[in-house]
């Protein structure tokens, strides 16, 4: 039996190496046909599934992408949440064409990241929903193609939707390029009706097709391959980094001019302007969704180089003494930051493994290094690191995958990051577009006016209203959770950086105080009971709680420190089992996301591999009545 699976195992190994082997010839005999594209849209458009799409009808299976991807090690995060973190590389082969496709994230706080991939592609396929019309982020994306005078494909995705509006929608997407000053070749954009998650493009709006072929054929047709510059000198531009376990840092770019191979010693143009000098130690190419070494690669190809330890974004490889610049890909700062520190409640270390200051200082290092967008500061003698990103998500995802690398942290309430201009202080402006039940869209006016924010337009459509707004960030930091309430649920809200404008005023914080614990114990169903008169709680029976920990949002707007501990006194006439016959509301609990939006300046959430905790700043009710008179 064991004599079988070796067999099994050894055929299976040498097929493997047919695959890769074909791929090597393939890299290094037909260069004349890649393609290189990127599937941009707004977050949900579907496409992801029109990559699996792809990948599945071109031969390739996804299965390939989990046995033999090592790029992206954050898969799980991304399926637990339904919504792509990280771009992916991919190729597939059609019609005698190499055609290398990015899956783009559609989260607004991922644009710069997108923006450096749209440089590096030579067409963009742009999803739009066949109900929803253009977004915000479609927006953005589109205005970056145009820009670098990419000519896109539409495709109006979700034709199976009851609600589907193609027709409008089409007409939508010609007005937002007519509005970002498309130029007449970019026009005549080709439209594919399609249902990616049936793998489904059509020509037509009432189209029959049962595959994408019409897809592939638009790409095939619609696209020049990228000329024939391989006998020029070498100019590898780094668009994106990854790391891997055994290679080290990987940059991942483009072949603009000349050819590459393993091994070749190479000169860097770095981002500051010095010139070094390094050796390509592996080089790969993708194959459907993993990256396989190749011998040599070629103008025009997208590929990954190991072996250069400092790669950054932007940077140039070349041939070993003749650099030819080009223009550094500009890297966008980040409009958000939180202080990171240890965890010193009086849980820490119940669960997680790193605790120490210099865990977390070491963590954050190896993360700036790769995180593009990302920034690390120790604040001056402190165990504190400032850390800034590119948005709430960006941030938040880091401490997720912290938490399950076995991680414990305190964090602060996001703060907005502002810049000077002209000696007046400038703040991110965010536009925000909102739909809801024509019921809720009082509250929800009234509470982004109170934000600051200023209306752009509001349409009305059968029940529904769709706001379009302009909002500081600062203004939007904490207001999903509120939204969510306000709308019971029914609302939804997109929002995506705009620009800096002048800083807009006081914005008022979280009205409600919150209910703080005055010791520590284990939480009763009896006085959570008699707390939820008193507001919102956020724990249930058996909780484990200390002193400081915030357990529930109090009604009024004072911070209130109560007992959750205390029982029931026993007496004769009851059983002493009567605690568990008291009928709560469910908690409200916290998404780490919703828990960073929740806090104010004078708490911290408490993330460990098991909890996400919230907590006063200073635990003890004296010491912070103290620090509040004398400061
Ligand atoms: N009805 C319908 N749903 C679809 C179609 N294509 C995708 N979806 C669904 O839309 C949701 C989002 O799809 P994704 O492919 O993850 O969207 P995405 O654009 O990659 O999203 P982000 O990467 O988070 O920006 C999923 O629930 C899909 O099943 C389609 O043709 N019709
Ligand atoms: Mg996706």
């Amino acid at each position: 039996m064991y004599l079988i699976y070796l067999i099994i195992a050894a055929i299976k190994c040498t097929m493997d190496n047919v695959i890769i082997q074909k791929e090597r010839i393939f890299f290094m005999s037909d260069k004349s046909n890649i393609i290189n594209l990127a599937v941009i849209a707004h977050v949900n458009a579907g496409k992801s599934t029109l990559v699996d799409a792809f990948l599945n009808q071109s031969g390739v299976f996804r299965e390939n992408e989990t046995v033999q991807d090592c790029i992206m090690d954050s898969n799980e995060l991304e399926k637990e949440r339904g919504i792509t973190i990280y771009a992916k590389n991919c190729s597939i082969q059609h019609d005698g064409y190499k055609i290398n496709i990015v899956d783009t994230p559609g989260h607004a706080d991922f644009s710069s990241e997108v923006e450096r991939i749209i440089k590096a592609v030579d067409t963009t396929i742009l999803l739009v929903d066949s109900s929803e019309g253009p977004m915000p982020q479609t927006r953005f994306v589109l205005k970056k193609s145009l820009e670098l005078g990419i000519s896109p494909i539409l495709f109006i995705n979700k034709m199976d939707k009851s609600n589907e509006r193609a027709k409008e929608v089409a007409d939508m997407v010609l007005d937002l390029f007519i509005d970002l000053n498309a130029d007449d070749k970019q026009l005549e954009f080709p439209i594919i009706y399609g249902v990616a998650k049936d793998g489904i493009a059509n020509y037509e709006i009432d189209g029959d097709s049962e595959d994408l072929k019409p897809l592939f054929d638009t790409i095939t047709k619609h696209v020049k391959p990228y000329p024939d510059y391989d006998k020029e000198p070498l100019q590898l531009q780094i668009h994106d980094l990854a790391y891997d376990n055994y290679l080290g840092r990987i940059g991942i770019g483009r072949i603009y001019k000349g050819s590459i191979e393993n091994g070749q010693q190479v000169s860097i143009s770095k981002r500051n302007g010095n010139v070094t000098q390094g050796k390509i130690s592996e080089l790969m190419g993708y194959y459907g969704l993993s990256r396989a070494s190749i011998d040599k690669a070629t103008s025009g190809d997208i590929v990954a180089v190991a072996g250069i330890s400092d790669i950054s974004i932007g940077e140039i490889i070349c041939d070993k003494g003749n650099v030819v610049p080009m223009d550094m890909i500009e890297i966008e700062k980040p409009t958000i930051a939180m202080d990171f520190s240890i965890n010193d409640s009086p849980f820490a270390g119940q669960s997680g493994k790193y605790l120490t200051s210099r865990n977390l200082k070491e963590r954050l290092e190896r993360e700036e290094e790769v995180n593009v967008g990302l920034e690390v500061k120790r604040l001056p003698s402190t165990d504190t690191f400032k850390v800034s990103g590119r948005g709430e998500l960006h941030l938040s995802i880091l401490l997720e995958r912290m938490r399950r690398e076995g991680y414990e942290i305190s964090v602060s309430k996001p703060e907005v990051l502002y810049h000077r201009e002209n000696n007046k202080l400038m703040e991110p402006i965010e536009r925000v577009i909102v739909e809801v039940p024509e019921k809720y869209s009082g509250s929800v006016i009234s509470k982004l006016n109170q934000r600051k924010g200023l209306m752009q337009s509001m349409k009305k459509d059968s029940d529904y209203y769709r706001l379009n707004y302009l909002v500081p960030t600062r203004g939007l930091i904490g207001y999903r959770s509120e939204f969510i309430n306000d709308t019971s649920g029914e609302g939804t809200l997109i929002r995506s950086f705009e620009k800096y404008e002048q800083f807009k005023g006081e914005i008022p914080q979280r009205v409600n105080g919150a209910l703080v614990s005055q010791n520590e114990g284990t939480a009763r169903a009896y006085a959570l009971d008699n707390l939820s008169e008193r507001g919102v709680i956020f724990i249930s029976p058996g909780t484990k709680v200390y002193e400081g920990m915030i357990i529930g949002m109090n009604n009024k707007d004072n911070d209130l420190t109560v007992n959750p501990t205390k029982n029931k006194k026993l007496t004769n006439t009851r059983a002493s089992g009567s605690d568990d016959t008291v009928n709560l509301a469910p908690p409200k609990e916290f998404t780490l996301e919703e828990a960073l939006e929740f806090i104010k300046d004078d708490e911290l959430v408490e993330i460990t591999p098991d909890a996400i905790r919230l907590r006063k700043k200073i635990l003890n009710e004296k010491m912070r009545l103290k620090e509040e008179k004398y400061g």
